[in-house]
């Protein structure tokens, strides 16, 4: 029997990105960025604007870069401290780029082959995707390796990609003889906001790239479309079940109820408690006001970060230097194990 190899003994830590590919939704709220401040409180905390995942798909340069300040502007209105953690774009740490590769290199194709993500992004037409949209997971995995990432919390859509990262440090550390070199990342996705659905179709994720704006909840969302938006979400004629168990088959009932728990911090259960054999017309508006009540704190927070982009890109520079510091010195043992001349 083969010997079980070392496992990493470096610090933990927590590691993230948001793409800057449009508005932010409530997904992304209750399913990342909500997680990612409450862990910058007991974690050492590395958090990105991934723009080099943006551009797999078309974006408009006169565009990207305050894309990437909006994104910015939204993990400091959520309460990120960026003297605490760090906070930076992903082009400007030049790491990745080169980790990727070397990692296109460990990779098997079978493995990036089985992205259900790539399918689905990529549509009908695989054909005319981008190389960069199938690689992106890769890239992904350098992201997270590059600073030895330990923890991820993501959504629960990415929960394969961070499978596919644990292969790739698992496979590097075995080809390159350097047992426990990389850790092999977790997924942090518990909880009830790890997959938010559309409010137009229960069983499709809410997603920034779906062409109806009636699907999502945008994070810069006013009162009045908010109350709009859940007033025309897709419900059914039966009131709120007495149990979770109710909630089966009915996909978009379930949504709705798990945004109420994720935004109140209760569970699925207290909110069919307090809803039981009510209609839509009473659930509706007081979801609406939760989730208005929830965001219009945040909205106002970024509109005034980003009535300031000067200290937008200053505590995006500071956080680049910082993440170069730790990635550098990761990239030149990644260079010496694979035997580069000059490592
Ligand atoms: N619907 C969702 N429910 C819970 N979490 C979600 N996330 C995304 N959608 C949901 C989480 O948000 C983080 C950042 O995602 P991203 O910027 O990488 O974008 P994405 O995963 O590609 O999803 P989007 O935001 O909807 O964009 P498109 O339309 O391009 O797919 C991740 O942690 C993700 O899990």
């Amino acid at each position: 029997m083969s010997e079980k190899p070392p496992s990493y003994s470096g610090p933990s830590r927590v590691f993230s990105g948001i793409q800057p590919s449009g508005a932010l939704h409530l997904g992304n709220y209750l399913g990342a960025l909500k997680k990612f401040v409450a862990l910058q409180e007991d974690h050492d905390c590395i958090y990105c604007v991934v723009d080099l995942h943006a551009i797999t798909q078309p974006q408009d340069p006169a565009l990207l870069a305050d894309q990437t300040r909006e994104i910015a502007a939204a993990f400091l209105a959520c309460g990120l401290h960026p003297k605490n953690s760090i906070l930076y774009a992903q082009s400007s740490v030049r790491a990745h780029t080169e980790l990727a590769w070397y990692f296109n290199c460990v990779a098997r194709m079978g493995w990036v082959e089985r992205m259900t993500q790539f399918k689905d992004k990529s549509g009908k037409d695989a054909e005319r995707a981008s190389v960069g949209l199938f690689d992106y997971p890769v890239l992904q995995a350098a992201d997270i390796l590059v600073y030895k990432g330990t923890h991820v919390p993501v959504g629960e859509d990415q929960k394969q990609h961070l499978e596919l990262s644990r292969d790739i440090a698992d496979k590097f550390n075995r080809d390159f003889n350097a047992p426990g070199f990389f850790p092999l990342p977790e997924p942090l996705i518990e909880g009830p906001g790890a997959r938010i659905m559309s409010l137009k179709d229960g069983t499709k994720k809410m997603s920034k790239s779906d062409p109806s704006d009636l699907s999502r909840i945008n994070l810069i969302d006013d009162e009045e479309t908010i109350h709009r938006k859940f007033k025309k979400a897709r419900t059914d004629q039966h009131p709120i079940p007495v149990d979770v168990d109710g909630l089966e088959a009915r996909p978009e009932v379930n949504n709705l109820v798990g945004i109420y728990a994720a935004l109140a911090g209760v569970s699925k259960a207290a909110v069919l408690t307090e809803f039981e054999g009510k209609g839509f017309g009473v659930f509706k508006p007081a979801l609406a006001e939760l989730a208005a009540a929830h965001l219009a704190p945040i909205t106002e927070n970024m509109r005034r970060y980003l009535s300031d982009k000067a200290e937008i890109d200053r505590i995006l520079q500071e956080g680049s230097e910082r993440a170069k510091a730790i990635a550098e010195p990761v990239l030149a043992d990644v260079r010496k194990l694979i035997g580069f001349h000059g490592a």
